[in-house]
């Protein structure tokens, strides 16, 4: 009995200490720097007293505490029709969720989206900083918002699996709940439809693969009794070449709404669900391309048909496939749970479409050339309108819409692949800033213009950055454009063993910076498709994961660097992976390396040469050889006498000594060289000081 004393005292010590040390929220909106609202409101800032009272009281009939809202839908993407974040917090970035309890609104995104948040929610929203330290996991914050057996919602449309098993796990005794009714869309007052545009066949001489041939790949990659589920719309795309137009959103993607079952069977016909299909399956040769008839059937015995149905039947239809369901690792709740026997798998057509085969390497980079050619025209005209005082009313907008204007004379551009990042000033240090109405900056001759920008085309989606100045840059601003030219680089021109994966090949680009003290808050590469999303998984080059790299496949190299509140500077080109062809390697091994596919020439005047190493200027001399010999004789060939010169001015050989020595890492005794260096020196020193 005593001891049952003892112990029950001892017990309820131990609780009454757990619960001072639990993650109390101590978090307001009060943390964040533009709250509360002085006189300076953002002009983009989105007041939602009323949406998030509205949906309160959604919440209490429904009996939950806490709800969670994504952007997601059950093919995982983020249109208009599903902004679900930005309809009840205003914040429009393309990552980050919000959680919503009775008194209390959190927006949690990562360090890529702190400023956009911060300018475009109102103070009724708390930021939850992902990854800063002193920040609660979202875990820990619901935890410590709620009680036992609170009730927690999530929708299934808009939720993946395993985030709602996470969420399961970690919540202990909270009643995590699927919720299957929007509560969102239910008050949301002219939501954009769901898109559901014409699409259309990509045809062999740009897929250099009929989709006969894909759908025999991934039946190879599954097993007997097995039917492949797929739910993500670039690979439905891929594997029966066809491209749509139904994704303009953040990202602009030729895809189309759908879902598609593909069984291991050959006897059995793959089945693709599409969004008013009838209407489809009469145009474009669709339903010759597909070789079914015009309900969608099959004839009997044909194995080269695919079957046709509407979207929404997929659900209906899931239940009903006797095979093995085998579902992407990634998978919707909703999809998830209409699986009668689901088993989750990597995709394996994600590494299928991200290593290119040779025709769509091939074609890949001679669209970026066609691609570079067109920024460095836009570039050659619109640095004579601004150096030279043309005009005086350019913004960010309008450079933006010429730029895309440009693109789209191509006659086989597709419009862009996101909406163009011209950026002046402070609003580079944004990193996924877009110019807006209300944030648009008139372009400057004193400020760092960072653009990024990119094409839709038959042959390839391109994403390219450069960073320019009109005028005379500061030191400062040159140093860290050197910097991430250095970083750019070494990332080019590694050299490495077959079998490396990403992480380590991302050290190369990271060095230079984090040598400074500095460092960047985004990946240094992503994945990128041929005329799909601008981002293609499933690699990326990130010392955060470490993912497969092979030759034929195309990543962007494009680290930054970012000073809050004064200006932004990234250079990103993209670089395809093929063999070193090196004489002799270690132990016969395969090498790999880049080649450069985006050949735009970087700025001469933010150039510090002096910090250029002999191999990185060797590599400049041969990136500016190549942008010479095909931008420049691509624009030749289009009578673009402007945009050749703007061209040849920045592509002048450099002489392969730096003039400090290499051994002792200190310039040439004597005469102005050295002056000028030291001088350069205590400048980056104290620069060095103050930037970090
Ligand atoms: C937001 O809207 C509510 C309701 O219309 C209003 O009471 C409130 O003053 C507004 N807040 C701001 C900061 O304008
Ligand atoms: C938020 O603000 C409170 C009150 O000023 C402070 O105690 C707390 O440390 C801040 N939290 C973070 C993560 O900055
Ligand atoms: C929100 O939608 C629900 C369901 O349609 C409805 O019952 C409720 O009255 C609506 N609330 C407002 C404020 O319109
Ligand atoms: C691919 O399909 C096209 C017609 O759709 C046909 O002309 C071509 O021969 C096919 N190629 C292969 C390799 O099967
Ligand atoms: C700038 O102003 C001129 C003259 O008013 C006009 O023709 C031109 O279209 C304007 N340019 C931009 C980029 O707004
Ligand atoms: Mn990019």
């Amino acid at each position: 009995m005593k001891s049952k004393i003892v112990l029950f005292v001892a017990f309820s010590v131990f609780l009454a200490a757990n619960a001072t040390i639990s993650p109390l929220s101590n978090l307001t909106p009060n943390n964040r720097t533009k709250c509360p609202e002085d006189n300076n409101r953002p002009p983009n800032r989105v007041n939602t007293t009323v949406v998030l009272k509205v949906l309160r009281d959604e919440m209490k009939k429904e009996g939950l505490s806490v709800y969670i809202i994504t952007n997601s839908d059950e093919n995982l993407n983020s249109g208009a029709h599903n902004m679900r974040v930005k309809r009840i917090s205003g914040f429009s970035g393309s990552s980050g969720f919000a959680i919503v309890t009775d008194d209390k609104a959190v927006l949690s995104t990562d360090s890529r989206y702190f400023e956009q948040a911060d300018d475009e929610m109102d103070c009724n929203w708390i930021l939850l900083k992902s990854g800063v330290p002193g920040y609660p996991t979202p875990y820990s914050w619901i935890l410590s918002e709620t009680n036992i057996a609170d009730s927690v919602g999530l929708l299934d449309a808009s939720t993946t699996h395993s985030s709602f098993q996470a969420y399961t796990d970690n919540l202990q005794d909270r009643d995590v709940r699927k919720v299957t009714d929007d509560l969102v869309a239910r008050n949301w007052t002219q939501r954009p439809p769901l898109p559901d545009n014409d699409i259309f066949i990509h045809t062999y001489e740009y897929t250099g693969q009929n989709h006969t041939d894909k759908i025999s790949r991934i039946r190879n990659s599954i097993n007997a009794g097995d039917v492949r589920i797929i739910t993500d719309l670039p690979e439905i795309a891929w594997s029966f070449n066809i491209r749509g137009d139904d994704l303009n959103g953040l990202l602009t993607s030729p895809l189309f709404y759908s879902f598609a079952l593909i069984p291991k069977d050959p006897a059995k016909n793959p089945t693709l669900y599409l969004k008013n299909f009838a209407a489809k399956l009469g145009k474009n040769n669709l339903k010759e391309h597909l070789k079914c008839d015009n309900q969608g059937q099959c004839p009997p015995n044909q194995q080269d048909c695919i079957k046709v149905k509407e979207y929404a039947t997929f659900f209906t239809d899931l239940p009903n496939t006797p095979d093995r369901h085998i579902l992407p690792s990634n998978v919707n709740l909703r999809v998830h749970d209409a699986a009668t026997t689901p088993v989750k798998r990597n995709s394996a057509i994600q590494m299928m479409k991200a290593v290119k085969n040779d025709v769509e390497y091939r074609r890949y980079f001679e669209c970026q050339v066609r691609d570079s050619a067109h920024l460095v025209e836009f570039m050659a005209f619109f640095e004579d309108q601004i150096v030279n005082k043309k005009a005086d009313n350019w913004t960010e907008l309008t450079a933006a819409n010429y730029l895309d204007s440009i693109r789209r004379r191509d006659p086989v551009n597709r419009g862009i692949s996101f909406g163009t990042i011209s950026s002046i000033g402070p609003n580079a240090a944004i990193n996924h800033y877009r110019p807006t109405k209300l944030t648009d900056r008139r372009i400057t001759r004193n400020e760092l213009y960072l653009l990024d920008s990119g094409g839709q085309y038959l042959d390839g989606t391109t994403d390219v950055t450069r960073t320019f100045h009109f005028g005379t840059p500061t030191a400062d601003e040159k140093l860290a454009y050197t910097t991430v030219l250095k970083s750019v680089i070494g990332l080019a021109s590694l050299v490495w063993p077959e079998g490396i994966k990403t992480n380590l090949v991302d050290m190369a680009a990271r060095a230079p910076t984090w040598k400074t003290g500095w460092g960047y808050g985004h990946g240094t590469g992503h994945g990128i498709s041929y005329f799909l999303t601008v981002h293609e998984g499933p690699s990326n080059l990130n010392y955060q994961s470490a993912r497969d790299i092979v030759p034929n496949m195309l990543f962007s190299d494009e680290p930054g660097f970012y000073k809050s509140g004064k200006y932004g500077v990234r250079l990103e080109s993209i670089v395809g992976v093929t063999k070193w062809k090196g004489a002799e390697t270690y132990l016969g091994r395969t090498y790999l390396t880049f080649e450069a596919a985006t050949l735009v020439p970087f700025e001469p005047k933010l150039i510090n040469y002096d910090d250029l190493t002999k191999d990185e200027r060797v590599w400049l001399n041969n990136y500016n050889e190549e942008c010479k010999k095909k931008t420049g004789e691509y624009l030749k060939s289009k009578g673009k006498t402007e945009a050749v010169k703007w061209l040849e001015a920045r592509t002048k050989k450099l002489s392969t000594t730096p003039n400090w020595d290499q051994t002792t890492q200190r310039p040439p005794s004597g005469g102005s060289a050295l002056r000028q260096t030291s001088v350069f020196g205590l400048i980056s020193l104290f620069l060095l000081y103050v930037l970090s």
